[in-house]
């Protein structure tokens, strides 16, 4: 708490990176009401990808006053109740030995942040997170403990895979390649960051992860700082696509820093794809999408391939953005 408010008093409260008691010694106000001014965004929810629905449901909890971090825990939700959704929640495609595993995390205003990874059985991954930000003294929780914990909790148990996705794994095991599909279906990991209209920033992600993966397998998604990081003073990133490169760049925390440093969400996401293609050397058969807001409400994203869109819900309206890309078509 302390090194918070420390942060919160001293460090960048703005995107100037003019600290705040300066900012109050310049305009006789105090620095709270300096962070209120900052926060004078308005609500706005952005995810990745084209969910119409998750960030309409994200939308109507904001308009009706609810905070940012009930806004991505119900709008993420929508995916994971979805059961022609293949790569989240229900009906995501299983691991190589057909089991259907889930991971999930959330960020809060205060930084506060949960996190359920490779976790069986449990259709809405997204609020056992939460939980266990919210009741335990830890951060992640993995397989077995992560759905005994669900199951204490009042989670009941759900068979997660759904006959089509079986019978496209029995199919897929024919040949047993994993080859991630670049813009598979054109809609994938969802990544949620919202804004409400006290101008605090939640974040939430949730997947079942690369299709065809190894047992145990964990990506980026839950992972705080590669596929979600927040900081309530600066803005907030998260990911979709091939998680290993995600994680090797922190990519979340980056964009999150790099905006801090001043750069815009478009530019802060830019560089964090080129970060990952420095490090591929040419490699390029994957892709990367990043999507990022800071603390005015401004947002970016950045792709490696052409095809990623993230969707942005306002008082402005419901687009779906088309991503610049690394790798032009
Ligand atoms: C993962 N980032 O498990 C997730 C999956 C994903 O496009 O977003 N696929 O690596």
């Amino acid at each position: 708490m302390q090194r918070r408010k420390f942060l919160k008093n001293s460090t960048a409260a703005t995107a100037g990176l003019i600290s705040a008691p300066l900012l109050a010694a310049q305009t006789k106000i105090s620095p709270d009401q300096i962070t209120n001014n900052i926060a004078a965004a308005k609500p706005i929810v952005i995810c990745t990808w084209d969910f119409f629905n998750a960030s309409s449901k994200a939308w109507d909890v904001l308009k009706e006053g609810g905070s940012s971090l009930d806004a991505v825990t119900e709008g993420v939700m929508v995916e994971e109740n979805d059961v022609d959704n293949q790569t989240v929640g229900v009906g995501g495609r299983p691991d190589r030995d057909g089991n259907v595993t889930l991971d999930s995390c959330i960020m809060d205003k205060d930084g506060n942040c949960g996190a359920v990874l490779a976790m069986q059985n449990i259709a809405n991954p997204i609020l056992v997170a939460r939980k266990v930000m919210e009741e335990t003294p830890h951060v992640m929780l993995a397989g077995k403990g992560a759905e005994q914990f669900a199951y204490e909790m009042g989670f009941k148990k759900t068979n997660l895979l759904t006959e089509k996705s079986k019978q496209e794994w029995i199919e897929w095991k024919k040949t047993s390649k994993y080859k991630p599909i670049i813009n598979i279906e054109n809609h994938d990991t969802i990544g949620m960051l919202a804004i409400d209209a006290n101008g605090d920033i939640s974040g939430a992600c949730t997947t079942s992860g690369m299709g065809y993966k190894m047992a145990g397998r964990v990506g980026d998604s839950p992972i705080i700082g590669a596929g979600l990081f927040v900081d309530n003073e600066i803005g907030g990133a998260t990911a979709t696509g091939v998680g290993e490169e995600v994680v090797r760049t922190v990519g979340s925390f980056l964009i999150v820093e790099l905006m801090r440093q001043g750069k815009s969400p478009q530019e802060a996401c830019k560089e964090g794809v080129e970060r990952i293609m420095a490090k591929n050397k040419g490699r390029n058969d994957f892709q990367i999408g990043f999507i990022a807001i800071n603390k005015k409400g401004e947002t970016g994203s950045y792709c490696i391939h052409p095809g990623f869109t993230f969707r942005s819900y306002s008082e402005e309206g419901h687009v779906n953005n088309p991503s610049k890309s690394y790798i032009k078509s």
